[in-house]
């Protein structure tokens, strides 16, 4: 079967809001920029529309991209090209953590990060086999990483079909934090791209805003700070409009580097504040102790810097009592947030919360992997009901995400720009809150 062309999908998880999807399929860009320039390929992102199989022949390989949320989705599409005769190849979080779960209905898995085995996975394809499983998890440097093609580029077309085109500077978190995969997905070493190849890219891509994919960019200002006062200073000099990162509370021990952030454009960071129950610090490797007081004078720096501040907080943990809702209020409520993001504590396949959970028989029965999307809950909580957590949860979510209450945020986030930003600054002082409404919206159904 030589191979006549690769098609590389992304199933569908939020669809389309306001007639785009919310990140642009970074993922699938880079894989697709690893592809020969000689064999044709195309991304199809199912957010974007139904996705047609009638052009999948016997000569297609097939690459799926999947998070444990969409798994499901991405099963009904590897068997519908299979029907097609095509053969698929599935990779991703939920492929690296599980690969026997994927097993079963693909020809290929791929574990780990492809950097080695995408190439390999297409000439073997192309000699007429493939094998069952291509396992890269060597944590690579990120110094020779294939540059984002002018074709993909022109195909994927951000700008008209995304709101936010994402992009990687650092890969991995050293922090273990229980609840989290980034350690197993991405390696616990940080690694850093070259800079000269990220302005590159920026440059190429046409990028004026973008979101970085780091799990936790801001570490960096501890571990990496030379690092980062260089990457500022080249980012400050380019024609940028804002771009956010996700990011500990840490950068507010670094007034200086926060100073050249701002300066490279750096506009918002979202940071995992996770709980505002002091009782649960074990459970945040290391990062966050719970402690409110310490979490106000973070934002007040931040701000200080003229950065915008979204907060995350995860709800369910075995210190949480009722009166968390209540009390994550409070605190939202007495604190200058930009914008706010709650979540049910979630336990995602291979994470050490999840090991405890099944140890302990609380996993909840049958639950399909759809419901893990952060907003369901999925385990019996120590020290309230699954209903309560539940309950709890929607009323937290109904006051965080009331129409009144993102309108102050965002007027507050608007009043901290001079008056000739306003209308720019417009709507990126709304669209995170609303993006967390509208999630909530159909996470909630
Ligand atoms: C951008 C992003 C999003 C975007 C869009 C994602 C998208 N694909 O469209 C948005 C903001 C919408 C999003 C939402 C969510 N996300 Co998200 N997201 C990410 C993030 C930060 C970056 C993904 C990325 O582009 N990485 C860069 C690329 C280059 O790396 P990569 O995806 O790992 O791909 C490499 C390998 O995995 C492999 N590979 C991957 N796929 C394939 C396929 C083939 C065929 C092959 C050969 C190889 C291969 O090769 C690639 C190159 O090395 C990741 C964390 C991370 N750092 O990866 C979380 C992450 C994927 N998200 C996660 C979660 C939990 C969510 C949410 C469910 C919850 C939440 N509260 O955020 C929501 C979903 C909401 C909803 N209802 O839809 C978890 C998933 C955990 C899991 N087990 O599923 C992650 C891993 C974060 C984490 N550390 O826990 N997310
Ligand atoms: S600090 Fe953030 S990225 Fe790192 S392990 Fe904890 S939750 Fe995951």
């Amino acid at each position: 079967m030589a191979v006549e062309q690769i098609v590389l999908i992304q199933p569908r998880h939020q669809g389309m809001i306001w007639g785009k999807a919310a990140g642009s399929p970074y993922t699938l860009m880079r894989l697709a920029s690893m592809v020969p320039p000689e064999i044709p390929v195309e991304i199809w992102d199912e957010n974007l529309g139904p996705l047609d199989y009638a052009r999948l022949n016997s000569n297609t390989l097939v690459g799926i991209s999947s998070m444990t949320l969409t798994i499901d989705a991405a099963r009904e599409i590897a068997l519908r090209a299979r029907a097609r005769g095509s053969h698929v190849v599935i990779g991703g979080v939920h492929a690296t953590l599980v690969p026997d779960d994927v097993a079963a209905w693909s020809d290929a898995v791929v574990v780990g990060e492809a950097y080695h085995t995408w190439e390999r996975i297409i000439s073997d394809f192309d000699a007429g086999w493939l094998a069952p499983r291509y396992v890269d998890e060597t944590w690579e440097s990120l110094d020779h990483l294939a540059p984002i093609s002018d074709r993909v580029i022109q195909a994927a077309d951000e700008q008209h079909h995304y709101w936010t085109p994402s992009l990687e500077i650092t890969r991995g978190c050293p922090r273990n934090c229980s609840f989290c995969t980034a350690v197993r997905v991405s390696g616990k070493l940080m690694r850093l791209r070259p800079i000269d190849q990220i302005v590159e890219e920026i440059e190429r891509r046409r990028l004026t805003r973008f979101f970085l994919t780091d799990d936790n960019f801001g570490l960096n200002f501890r571990l990496h700070p030379d690092y980062m006062e260089q990457l500022f200073r080249a980012l400050a000099k380019l024609p940028l409009d804002s771009w956010s990162a996700q990011s500990e509370m840490i950068v507010a021990q670094f007034p200086d580097l926060l100073a050249l952030a701002r300066e490279a454009h750096l506009d918002k960071f979202l940071i995992g504040f996770e709980s505002v129950n002091a009782g649960n610090r074990r459970d945040l490797g290391g990062k966050s102790k719970g402690q409110v007081e310490e979490y106000r004078r973070v934002v007040k720096t931040i701000h200080d810097h003229g950065i915008a501040v979204v907060g995350l907080f995860v709800t369910g943990f075995d210190h949480d009592t009722l009166s968390v809702f209540q009390d994550t209020w409070n605190f939202v409520r007495e604190t200058e947030f930009d914008s706010v993001s709650t979540t049910v504590l979630t336990p995602f396949p291979e994470t050490p919360q999840r090991e405890q959970l099944v140890q302990q028989n609380r996993l909840l029965p049958n639950i399909p992997w759809r419901y893990y999307d952060t907003a369901h809950v999925t385990f019996e909580p120590a020290l309230m009901t699954a209903d309560q957590l539940r309950d709890g949860y929607d009323w937290l979510c109904r006051r965080l995400y009331s129409t009144r209450a993102i309108a102050t945020r965002g007027v507050r986030t608007l009043s901290r720009h001079p008056l000739r930003r306003l209308r720019a600054k417009a709507f990126a002082s709304f669209s995170t809150d609303l993006g967390y409404r509208k999630a909530y919206g159909l996470r909630a159904t």
